[in-house]
């Protein structure tokens, strides 16, 4: 079954009207998270949004646009098509069929990752929450509240599988997730970079760019899982999130765009008064969102990871491309490290150093982005540059945690760091400032003077569509 059923009240393509005990505890979790969208959801009032909604879980035509008003879009459950000979890629039980239960040995750690997984997916719309009130044009406003519709999906993901497959802890998780919050001093969401305020426009793209990067790197991994519920889901999130990664490049793309011209046009690097955002404002954004994103990995070395690997819970990066045993009980990698007070590299067992590995991968894909705005500087005849800021800079989590360092990777002593952080970490004035800017343009095919328009509508429909109709 494929098509998702919308005439059932939770939509769905995994056949919950023939398990009622499973659909009536769904049934019971809906209204609160319907609860949780209204207290914690979008805060400006509008009358619908364009939307799209997913109609079939395959390739071309997955996905129906329409105005929609945003309580009424249908949140549902829906997982890639199940390939009944699938077989697990790695780890101890590489080669045995993919598991469609929970084996006993795993539960603990499996509700664990769908946890923390589950956790970020609301925690964003949180985050968010607010950013309507500034949105620069109708076509950023529908892409904010298509981001936060399908995060709100991507929570219904997760707690599917804790109703589905994890009993009564899972139901008690699922409703724990609507009740930690972004920020909250009691019950914070679980990790860092999601109490992390996103005040600000600039903040959400960079936010779209570097955070729900580490998401697609992290539901990649989930979707190798032994656990094919769990890969089946994440398969399908990876489709929708590769929207959001759009509106992360594009939207920084944007930013830079509009400041180059500015400079360009009047001939200054000095364009605060110009209204728009220097470069080097753009560059503490981006060294500020990509640091917090580092940290998503984890440790540079980790059990919990060599765990979850060898026993078929959490793949690398594209696992069947690597071209090894998929078991690396006998490899190693060097993994960034402090040596001897050093900042440096070490050698440590492959299995230790995943977390390290699939780092790497997500800093390759970063890459491309500063590639792109470097691109916007150069065609535009400027010399300046953006750049990503070395691994140990203003880490939190990890070999870096206990030191300071610089974006050039020089190590700094902690009143050196105080003295200097302003240079690379927004401050209050440049916080202040980029929130100045931050006026609602709400009228059709009208866009901010800091950013500039997108090539692009949504859908093949133009920039100036009535893409939100508000309140
Ligand atoms: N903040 O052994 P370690 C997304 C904890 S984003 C706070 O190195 P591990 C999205 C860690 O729990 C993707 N605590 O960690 C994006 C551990 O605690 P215990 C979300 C942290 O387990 C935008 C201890 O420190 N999905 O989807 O190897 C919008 C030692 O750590 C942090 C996932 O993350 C932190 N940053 O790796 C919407 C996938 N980092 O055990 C959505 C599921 C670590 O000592 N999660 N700690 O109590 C995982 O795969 C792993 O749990 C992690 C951590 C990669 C997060």
């Amino acid at each position: 079954m494929t098509r998702p059923d919308y005439a059932e009240k939770i939509p769905n393509n995994v056949g919950l009207a023939e398990d009622r005990r499973l659909q009536r505890a769904l049934e019971s979790w809906q209204p609160d998270f319907l609860s949780w969208w209204e207290s914690m959801g979008p805060t400006l009032p509008t009358q619908d949004v364009y939307l799209r909604t997913a109609i079939d879980v395959r390739g071309e035509g997955w996905a129906t646009f329409g105005h929609v008003p945003m309580i009424d879009y249908r949140w549902g459950i829906f997982l890639a098509d199940r390939n009944a000979d699938r077989r697990i890629a790695f780890g101890a039980h590489k080669g045995e069929p993919a598991w469609q239960k929970v084996p006993g040995e795993y539960r603990a750690e499996l509700q664990r990752l769908i946890v923390i997984q589950g956790d970020t997916e609301p925690a964003s719309v949180e985050q968010q929450r607010n950013l309507g009130a500034t949105a620069p044009s109708l076509y950023d406003l529908r892409n904010l509240f298509q981001v936060n519709v399908e995060e709100g999906r991507h929570l219904w993901a997760m707690v599917y599988l804790l109703h589905a497959y994890f009993g009564r802890e899972g139901r008690e998780e699922a409703a724990e997730l609507l009740h930690r919050n972004s920020g909250s001093q009691d019950s914070p969401r679980i990790l860092g970079a999601f109490n992390e305020e996103t005040p600000d426009w600039l903040s959400f793209f960079m936010f779209t760019y570097f955070t729900d990067r580490d998401g697609k790197y992290q539901l990649g991994t989930l979707k190798e899982s032994a656990f094919d519920p769990l890969s089946r889901t994440c398969e399908f999130m990876l489709k929708e999130e590769a929207h959001h990664m759009m509106v992360g490049t594009t939207g920084v793309d944007r930013v830079v765009e509009r400041t180059a011209q500015v400079m360009v046009e009047n001939d200054t690097d000095d364009v605060a008064a110009l209204g728009v955002i220097p470069l080097p404002v753009i560059q503490k954004y981006l060294n500020f969102h990509y640091s917090v994103s580092l940290d998503l990995f984890g440790g540079e070395t980790s059990t919990n990871v060599a765990n979850y690997y060898t026993a078929g819970l959490k793949g690398r990066w594209l696992e069947e491309r690597r071209k090894d045993d998929h078991q690396l009980t006998n490899d190693s990698i060097m993994v960034d490290a402090l040596v001897d007070g050093e900042i440096s590299q070490t050698e440590v067992m492959a299995l230790t150093g995943l977390n390290t590995d699939l780092r790497r991968e997500y800093i390759a894909d970063c890459s491309g982005g500063v590639k792109r705005w470097n691109r916007i500087l150069d065609e535009a005849g400027l010399p300046q540059r953006l750049y990503l800021p070395h691994v140990a800079f203003n880490r939190r989590v990890g070999a870096f945690a206990s030191i300071e360092a610089s974006p050039s990777g020089e190590r700094l002593t902690a009143s050196e760091w105080e003295a200097r952080k302003g240079q690379w970490l927004p401050t209050d004035t440049d916080k202040t400032f980029v929130r100045s800017l931050m006026r609602p343009v709400y009228e059709r095919g009208k866009i901010a003077a800091w950013v500039a328009p997108p090539r692009n509508g949504i859908n093949g429909q133009p920039f100036d569509y009535d893409y939100v109709h508000l309140a």
